[in-house]
């Protein structure tokens, strides 16, 4: 048997952390709030296989940066002083992070949290800490605390817990316990029947615990802080023979008071496992009867059941008091830790101004919903892609035929050919070896008033005629008095000679479906006028759809004049060229990558060299 060292924690110590564990982390960290540390516990985390970096937690109310390593190596390396390697690798890993933590000469205890831990793996690294001068608490362990000084991970649960079991400061208990969950419920019980623990260890349920009830038992015995020492056991196994003998012995002089849980096994007629892989009464002598007998013979102060604890644990406590050898501590309050905003939020304790309005789309729930409408519905053929226009820009289900409008309009516009401005970017910005979104933004770039995106000032153009009762000449001329071009008339190719194939189907779509045609009747008289000055200025693709959205919206009842005012005056019309047009010159883009075009240069006798010589 190889004597741990009695002091294996302080304020001081520092852990590193194998594995994200980002809530066993921040639990370790709010504990070192609370117990007043000026330094964090938790030096550095490791998470094999990543590239680094940095985490961030809570201190307090600041935030800190906690490094993370990628090897245990370069994490023990730049952490000389964390002694304690806190491992929350599975069972199938934690053996080898394990030895190689046990290797390292900065560590000195190492938690292995996992369960179901190989029996065999148990045992060797038990050996290689034992040849090392180690401690392992654990396997299949939620680790230990050192009241107000350093907690392992999720031991004493959530910070409610550790404020009401006064775990921040203190006091004169070694507790050490088999169950971690059973630790809970003694820290609880301590801090109500003594001025609660000063150490509290969690060996873990394994038949082969990398330290025993006894070792700590032991250690507590020689830790002057300890006064007085609690133990839990359960059935199964030998441990804590190994107190009853130290007692005999007169090696802890300490009051222990002890209890080991799972007497009810005697009324099982066959042998029966408990949660823990250990927890099973092999033989007689395994029992938590033969066990509670043996600790009471050996001057052990054992109760009658796990209900009559406390009032044991009370009695011992208060005869310490009384012959001096405790002066209970003095309470102190612990600074207030904040409350994590999500939680505060769901608590109903704080409001807080929200930085952006989202009126069209619900992510939130279980479905994700367009105006309100579940995503499953959209899916349906009933609704179309206009319609999902219809729901995310207008937040209105469309009728069926304002619906297809739309979609007809995106399918007229989604390309022109290789030569107009934005196709022609695009391709040169492929040609350049730029990604996908780059060559398509570089396309989108071109559409403005002279190309494609001219449907929004078309259509508030003309409506203002139209609306003020311009005639389609004093309308012409006075845009040519101001020296401005109409929006929405003339073409580079196409012209009366020439007709543009895409604006006779608008037109005919919307003879046949729509209830009301006074804008396009309008914008045709103008286009009347502008073909009598050249044969070019015709009514084009973006003028037309322009004056026959402000026919739809008219006439389809869905609108009231202010909406109408506010769709033209905010611009949402261009959105159509823009979403259509995507398609092609997506299209050309991977065009150009398909055939391995290699990178543009317009050639010199193409520009005009005005230099002087
Ligand atoms: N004049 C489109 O000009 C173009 C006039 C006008 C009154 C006008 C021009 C224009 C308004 C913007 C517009 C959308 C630049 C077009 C599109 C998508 C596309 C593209 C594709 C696709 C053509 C000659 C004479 C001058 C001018 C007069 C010209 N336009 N007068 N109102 N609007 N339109 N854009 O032919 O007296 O000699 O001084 O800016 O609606 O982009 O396929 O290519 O799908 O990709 O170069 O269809 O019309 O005319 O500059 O030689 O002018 O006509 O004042 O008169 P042009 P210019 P004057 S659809």
């Amino acid at each position: 048997n190889i004597q741990l060292p009695a002091k294996l924690f302080s304020k001081q110590s520092q852990a590193l952390i194998y594995n994200y564990k980002e809530a066993a982390v921040q639990r370790m960290l709010d504990f070192d709030n609370v117990s007043q540390r000026e330094t964090p516990s938790v030096a550095g985390l490791v998470h094999p296989g990543s590239e680094g970096g940095f985490y961030k937690a809570f201190f307090g109310f600041k935030e800190l940066v906690i490094p993370i390593y990628n090897s245990i190596s370069e994490a023990c390396q730049e952490n000389p002083n964390a002694d304690v390697f806190i491992n929350f690798a599975s069972h199938r890993s934690a053996y080898n992070s394990s030895k190689l933590a046990l290797l390292e000469p900065s560590v000195r205890v190492v938690v292995i949290i996992a369960e179901g831990m190989p029996e065999n793996e148990a045992r060797s690294l038990i050996s290689i800490a034992a040849r090392h001068g180690k401690v392992i608490i654990g396997p299949a362990t939620v680790g230990g605390i050192l009241a107000g000084g350093f907690k392992i991970g999720n031991t004493a649960g959530t910070i409610d817990n550790i404020l009401a079991c006064k775990l921040y400061r203190s006091g004169s208990v070694g507790f050490v316990s088999k169950s971690g969950g059973l630790s809970n419920e003694m820290y609880n019980v301590l801090s109500r029947c003594t001025d609660g623990i000063y150490e509290g260890i969690a060996i873990g349920g394994d038949a082969f615990p990398g330290s025993t009830l006894c070792d700590h038992v032991l250690r507590y015995e020689r830790l002057p802080e300890v006064k007085m020492i609690v133990v839990l056991g359960e059935l199964g196994g030998w441990d804590e023979y190994g107190i009853v003998e130290a007692l005999k012995k007169g090696d802890i002089k300490k009051p222990v008071c002890a209890w080991v849980s799972g007497t009810v096994a005697k009324i099982f007629p066959t042998e029966v496992q408990f949660g823990h892989a250990g927890a099973k009464s092999g033989s007689t002598a395994e029992s938590a009867e033969a066990k509670n007998k043996a600790l009471l013979m050996a001057g052990a102060h054992v109760p009658n059941s796990f209900e009559e604890f406390s009032q044991v644990i009370s009695h011992q406590y208060s005869r310490l008091v009384e012959n001096g050898l405790v002066n209970p501590v003095e309470e102190i309050s612990p600074p207030e830790l904040p409350l994590d905003f999500k939680t505060a939020v769901k608590a109903g304790k704080v409001r807080k101004p929200t930085s952006i309005i989202s009126t069209i789309c619900d992510d939130r729930g279980s479905e994700l919903t367009y105006s309100g409408v579940p995503i499953s519905k959209v899916c349906n053929p009933e609704y179309c892609i206009g319609d999902v226009i219809g729901l995310l820009w207008f937040k209105k289900k469309l009728p069926p035929y304002a619906s297809q409008f739309i979609e007809m309009c995106l399918k007229l516009v989604a390309d022109h050919g290789p030569c107009v401005s934005g196709a022609h970017n695009t391709i040169v910005a492929s040609r350049a070896g730029k990604d996908l979104v780059s060559s398509l933004v570089s396309g989108l770039l071109t559409i403005g008033p002279r190309f494609g995106g001219a449907i929004d000032d078309a259509a508030r153009t003309f409506k203002h005629a139209f609306d003020c009762g311009q005639s389609p000449e004093q309308f012409v001329e006075t845009m040519k008095a101001k020296g401005k071009r109409i929006p929405g008339i003339g073409h580079l190719i196409k012209s009366a000679d020439d007709i543009d194939k895409r604006v006779v189907i608008l037109k005919d779509y919307s003879k046949t479906h729509f209830k009301s045609s006074q804008y396009l009747d309008y914008a045709l008289e103008v286009e009347k006028y502008t073909l009598q000055k050249a044969n070019n200025l015709i009514l084009n693709v973006d003028g037309c759809i322009g004056v026959l959205f402000l026919d739809l919206l008219h006439s389809c009842q869905l609108f009231s004049m202010e909406e109408i005012k506010e769709i033209i005056d905010v611009g949402y019309l261009n959105g159509f060229f823009i979403v259509g047009r995507s398609i092609g010159l997506i299209g050309h883009a991977l065009d150009q990558k398909r055939m391995r075009q290699p990178l543009y240069r317009h050639p010199w006798e193409d520009v005009l060299y005005d230099v002087e010589e």
